[in-house]
């Protein structure tokens, strides 16, 4: 999968994917990852990348020539490649849209600065806004990153363990079951007997019994769009 980012600060944009699990599926080509700089698409002796907002009021925004100018180096002008906008007005970014993104072969975010981004940038090279939850934040890197990260990791071949990206939280829309790994004993706290019995399917019912519950007590959000149960869930957790 080939991203572009056009961020006015490519260095955060770099420096966050060069290590881990993003790093790797860069140097092993599951990645390729740009960074574009609007400023770099400025004439002016300043480099100016914002104005004052038309109408007046507090902030800058961001000013349309050069995000449209990096939007179309980033895309090469193919319109069929999505830009996505980070913009806390934006529609929620979810796991199914990670998922999504995921099956996409190139993608462009672009990351929102100032107080905005000129309108008529949104209206005529913009896909869709994407919000990463309600809470402002000072740049779109960090929401980019948010989301880069979750769809990288579910790219073939970037997580060691194939089934890893699929057993967790919101895959099936249910919260992960609890995990525990040595000592047995820490502290003085043990571990739920049923991981040491080496009875499988015992294992697997008490982790899925665990999620249903801790669904159920966390996020009554996504239990009730768990409803109705499947007759082995409900006797799980009868
Ligand atoms: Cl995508 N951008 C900004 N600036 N703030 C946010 C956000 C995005 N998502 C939540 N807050």
């Amino acid at each position: 999968m080939r991203v572009e980012v056009v961020t006015l600060f490519p260095e955060l944009i770099e420096q966050a994917t060069s290590h881990s699990i993003v790093g790797r599926a860069q140097a092993s080509g599951s990645l390729e990852l740009h960074c574009i700089n609007p400023r770099d698409f400025t004439s002016d002796r300043h480099r100016t990348v914002d104005d004052y907002p038309f109408g007046g009021g507090a902030g800058m925004v961001m000013k349309p020539e050069p995000v449209v100018a990096a939007i179309e180096a980033a895309t090469g002008g193919d319109p069929t490649i999505p830009v996505l906008l980070t913009a806390p007005d934006g529609e929620p970014f979810t796991q199914a849209l990670a998922q999504e993104l995921a099956s996409l072969p190139r993608l462009v975010f672009v990351c929102g600065h100032y107080e905005g981004i000129d309108e008529r940038v949104r209206d005529g090279w913009i896909t869709r806004a994407v919000s990463i939850g309600d809470y402002v934040l000072t740049g779109g890197e960090l929401a980019a990153l948010v989301m880069l990260d979750a769809t990288v990791r579910l790219l073939p071949g970037v997580l060691g363990n194939e089934s890893s990206a699929h057993e967790e939280s919101f895959e099936g829309g249910v919260l992960e079951y609890p995990h525990y790994t040595r000592p047995a004993v820490f502290r003085e706290r043990g571990i739920p007997e049923v991981l040491t019995s080496g009875h499988h399917a015992n294992v697997a019912k008490w982790r899925r019994t665990q999620a249903l519950v801790r669904t159920r007590a966390r996020r009554p959000d996504l239990w009730e769009k768990l409803l109705p149960l499947s007759k082995a869930d409900q006797k799980l957790l009868a």
